[in-house]
């Protein structure tokens, strides 16, 4: 295959074109549709830059101070200056910021407290739970006895008292809060009222809401919750990896599970980028960011209801909405195809008490973490949400696509992104 030739040259395009290529095409499709998938966000140059440098080349087994590898005094610094940012960013006691991701610091979490066998209470990921949550595919679901919990039919809302009735009939040792497509604020404080009504231990996977969490605009499971999990990458516009949040009498625990638990050399690049975005979401500027999330949030929904489409709770309270297209006889496939054609990015998602596949899925998921980033507000989510609507209403109609897509596209030029060179 041969690469087209670029208007600059660097290191990577001179010795490989084609991935150079490929690193420009997307760069220019991130900019050029709308990104709407709720977990995917755009990470500032600073982070981007951190993530690559020579620190990838750094071997680092352990924690600052006690590694198994020498020349670590660098890569210690930043190690520090990660969890100290962590920390405050959350009021966390103790912070680990070496999970390469989300499922391995659920599963570092697990393996500190639980037992194969045990038994464990996490929401259903067809009701907007997670794959680590005991889905009977991923290894939370394979090594645990899971027991899962869901959401009201009529409200969208977790079901606290079927959460109460499970916990005492099945005794779980840990239960675990948190989703990916729930579009409500979760109560920490009430699930704590319950796992002391048992005595069991209480974590939150707070991935989705990070970043609204970090800034006062979704509760704080940290004073609540044992152990608080989360990715780094989605709301909290970080690094693409994990981090696990404890109370200090359980550092050594989770630090141990981590490595050499279940994972060997830190990814030191990835960490130094994780203190580089822990210091942007410290300033006031990510605060009017996180709330302007929100906002936007709210707006989408109280368009797509205006337009005539149903909402899983009936709306959001957080960076995300779950539209239920039931109704429309569409599903959720053909609706996301439907916006990509039409340059919307979303993700089919199930909705509660769906009767179509996971391949097909009854539902949408919208986030508006990604374009707000790119300084997007509440007009142009009312103009976004009016856009969608159009498009699920005529799936099939490629004028009103056409028309949509050109409109995406000007939008897209009022909000330009990563405009500077990536590579070189
Ligand atoms: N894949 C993530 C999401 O989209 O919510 C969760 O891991």
């Amino acid at each position: 295959m041969t690469a087209k030739p670029s208007s600059f040259s660097t290191p990577l395009a001179a010795s490989d074109p084609e991935i150079f290529r490929t690193i420009q095409d997307e760069t220019r499709r991130q900019g050029g549709q709308l990104e709407m998938i709720a977990s995917e966000n755009f990470v500032s140059r600073a982070v981007l830059e951190t993530v690559g440098t020579v620190l990838t080349n750094k071997y680092a087994e352990g924690y600052p101070g006690h590694r198994y590898y020498g020349g670590c005094v660098h890569v210690d610094e930043a190690e520090n200056l990660a969890r100290d940012r962590a920390k405050k960013l959350f009021g966390a006691a103790h912070v680990n910021v070496q999970p390469h991701s989300g499922s391995q610091a659920n599963m570092a979490v697990y393996f500190a407290c639980l037992k194969p066998g045990d038994t464990i209470l996490a929401m259903d990921l067809a009701q907007g739970g997670h794959l680590t949550h005991g889905s009977p595919v991923n290894f939370s679901g394979r090594l645990y006895k899971v027991v899962s919990y869901g959401v009201e039919r009529g409200s969208g809302r977790i079901d606290m008292d079927q959460v109460r009735q499970l916990a005492h009939a099945e005794k779980p040792k840990l239960i675990m809060t948190g989703a990916s497509a729930y579009p409500r604020a979760i109560d920490f404080a009430a699930f704590r009222v319950i796992a002391d009504e048992i005595g069991a231990v209480l974590v939150a996977d707070i991935a989705h809401p990070a970043g609204l969490v970090a800034k006062g605009l979704h509760p704080s499971p940290v004073p609540y919750c044992d152990f608080v999990t989360t990715t780094t990458h989605k709301t909290l516009r970080g690094p693409r990896g994990g981090m696990i949040m404890a109370g200090e009498q359980s550092a050594k625990a989770v630090d141990s599970q981590i490595f050499p638990g279940i994972q060997g050399g830190p990814l030191m690049h990835v960490i130094a980028a994780k203190a580089v975005a822990f210091r942007e979401a410290l300033s006031d500027d990510f605060g009017a960011y996180a709330k302007q999330i929100v906002l936007n949030a709210q707006a989408l929904a109280a368009t797509l209801v205006g337009g005539g489409l149903d909402l899983c709770s009936g709306g959001t309270d957080n960076h995300l909405v779950l539209i239920d297209l039931t109704k429309t006889g569409i599903s959720g496939k053909q609706g996301e195809h439907a916006l990509d054609r039409a340059g919307i990015t979303v993700n089919k998602n199930m909705v509660p008490y769906d009767t179509r596949k996971p391949m097909e899925t009854s539902g949408v998921r919208l986030g508006t973490p990604a374009l707000t980033t790119r300084g997007m507000k509440v007009a142009e989510m009312e103009a976004i949400g009016r856009m969608i609507v159009r498009v699920l209403e005529n799936p099939e109609d490629a004028k009103t696509l056409e028309q949509v897509r050109g409109e995406v596209d000007d939008l897209c030029k009022g909000f330009p992104l990563y405009t500077e060179r990536l590579v070189g």
